[in-house]
């Protein structure tokens, strides 16, 4: 009887041990899905539409992290700085930087918004890579790279990243860029904060497509 007991009890120990680390992955796995929502929300009023909360951008595309945090309470995705302060720092890309003073924060890329990011062109390595996606290959083929929505070409720095940017649009292709050639023909190149490389246009003759 007395093991039984034993046994019992170790059961329901075990048990509310099974629980609690069922209910701390449940609240990560809140946290995560949170921290995903806001670093979204984040990337489109940050990148794409401020106006959508009526947030203001100055120039070099920083937004007051109290406004932010004031303008989005009560709406789908309200912020606190502790939030957005969690976002900047375990973000998997570094997609924002929060500014030396701590109120101010901005994306590092990605705007489709007309912003200075201030960053000065740098000779880019020989070959760049560009990920995209198997359906757009024609148009490319015809066109070269265009930034479409976005402010700039979008390049990284080695095939696996590329490919990963390719997959967000459909069955992956990596193009190389031949970069520093583009570089020394006069077409500026930008490193963004989190290691994206930046220019305005590819032209065909600086593509080389798979076989
Ligand atoms: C394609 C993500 C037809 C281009 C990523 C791409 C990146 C053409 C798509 C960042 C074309 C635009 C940007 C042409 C280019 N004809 N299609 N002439 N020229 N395209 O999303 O580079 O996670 O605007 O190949 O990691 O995919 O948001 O650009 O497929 O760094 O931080 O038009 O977004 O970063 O798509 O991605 P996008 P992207 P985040």
């Amino acid at each position: 009887m007395e093991k039984r007991g034993q046994a019992i009890r170790h059961g329901r120990v075990w048990e509310a041990r099974i629980l609690s680390h069922d209910e701390a992955a449940e609240e990560d796995r809140r946290f995560d899905s949170g921290m995903k929502q806001a670093s979204k929300f984040l990337s489109y009023v940050l990148r794409h539409e401020p106006v959508a909360i009526g947030l203001q951008l100055d120039a070099q595309g920083w937004a007051s992290i109290e406004d932010l945090v004031t303008l989005t309470q009560g709406r789908e995705v309200p912020l606190s700085r502790e939030l957005i302060e969690a976002v900047v720092a375990k973000n998997d890309k570094q997609r924002f930087s929060i500014s030396p003073d701590g109120l101010r924060i901005r994306a590092n890329q990605g705007h489709s918004l007309s912003v200075d990011l201030g960053l000065q062109p740098v000779r880019p390595p020989e070959i760049l890579f560009h990920g995209t996606a198997t359906r757009f290959l024609e148009s490319i083929r015809s066109a070269g790279l265009a930034p479409q929505l976005r402010q700039h070409v979008h390049l990284s720095p080695d095939a696996e990243t590329a490919t990963r940017v390719g997959q967000r649009h459909g069955k992956p292709v990596v193009l190389q860029v031949r970069a520093a050639a583009l570089f020394d023909a006069g077409t500026p190149f930008y490193l963004s904060e989190n290691g994206v490389w930046l220019t305005p246009v590819v032209p065909l003759d600086y593509l080389i497509f798979p076989l």
